[in-house]
């Protein structure tokens, strides 16, 4: 049942994590202490963002990631700010960023490095400088005793203990599930802090919408090009906006589908496994909805890297099938 936030039921964020500890008389508090750290350093990125212009950190840093993209210097500023807000936390074994081709092993598990936090520190930051929506995706795998610490944070997406993204927007929104639901927080910029706005989100079944990047249609296979001209057809709207984070998160809230399918230049897919596409189909999965890569669960992936790329299908069920019906 989702819940409202109204004036009389005040819940922060770290409130709604300690109540949801309580129900785990396992639950050490350790989680919490990792989530506190994502939200101080989302709301440090946010502060930037909102300040981009005015303190002239838009646009490039004139150098590429390992992902072969072009930085924004606001790319660079959030990754270090992560860097900064989550090494200090002492149950942070590995920390693993877009931005860095290796990881960051902090600690070993024997030392207390008990979680990997994998993230996209400001995804679809080239739309920075018109002011679109942009964001922060975050995923966190508990780090297993066997193998190294490497192999133990390859693991797949159903092994998540949490997933969320912030969304730097019209306001600043923070999305989380830690397998019991998905909470949605907005920052109140007049206490500082991410209050409980919706609590267990269900994603709308039936929404006609579909979100995907139409310019590359002839590099798309049949099948998507058939989806395409059937939607045309059947009273379908577009919404694209181009920043993965903004577009799901429109998913989540109204239903709809969004794709970025294989194309002839990234047979692959586009997206990352590990960092965008497993969070983001966790949250979909969570919300009663469906995420799938080349017609597999994509929390079901095994990943063979880091920057492992996927292509990507999720939203409301319904509307995920009316794609798969055209693929097979
Ligand atoms: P295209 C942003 O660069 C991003 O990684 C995602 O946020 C977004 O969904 C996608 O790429 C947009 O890609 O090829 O449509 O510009």
């Amino acid at each position: 049942m989702e819940k409202r936030w109204t004036q009389d039921n005040l819940t922060s964020l770290q409130s709604n994590i300690l109540a949801e500890e309580q129900k785990y008389p396992g639950a050490t508090g350790e989680f919490s202490w990792i989530l506190s750290a994502i939200s101080l350093a989302t709301k440090a990125i946010g502060n930037k963002v909102r300040c981009a212009r005015i303190q002239d950190v838009i646009g490039e840093v004139g150098e590429t990631n390992i992902q072969g993209e072009i930085q924004q210097k606001l790319d660079v500023i959030a990754n270090e700010i992560i860097m900064r807000c989550l090494g200090d936390r002492e149950n942070i074994g590995v920390l693993a960023s877009e931005e860095n081709e290796t990881p960051f092993l902090l600690r070993r598990r024997v030392e207390g490095g008990r979680y990997a936090v994998l993230f996209d520190p400001l995804d679809g930051s080239s739309n920075i400088d018109s002011s679109v929506g942009v964001g922060t995706i975050f995923s966190v795998l508990r780090l297993s005793d066997e193998g190294s610490r490497e192999e133990a944070m390859l693991s797949r997406g159903k092994e998540q203990v949490a997933a969320g993204y912030v969304l730097y927007g019209s306001s600043t929104v923070l999305v989380l599930t830690t397998g019991n639901g998905v909470d949605m927080f907005v920052l109140d910029q007049s206490i500082g802090s991410f209050v409980l706005v919706s609590k267990g989100i269900q994603i709308p079944p039936d929404n006609r919408t579909y979100s995907i990047n139409e310019a590359y249609t002839n590099m798309f296979s049949d099948g998507i090009q058939q989806y395409l001209g059937w939607a045309h057809q059947n009273n379908y709207s577009s919404r694209y906006i181009g920043s993965m984070v903004a577009d799901v998160h429109r998913i989540l809230l109204k239903g709809g589908v969004f794709l970025y399918p294989p194309t002839t230049d990234n047979p692959e897919g586009k997206l990352r496994l590990m960092y965008e596409a497993n969070p983001m189909a966790m949250i979909i999965e969570q919300a009663g909805g469906k995420a799938v890569a080349k017609g597999k669960r994509i929390l079901d992936i095994n990943p063979d890297g880091l920057h492992q790329r996927t292509s990507v299908l999720l939203g409301s069920t319904d509307q995920v099938d009316a794609v798969l019906q055209h693929l097979t």
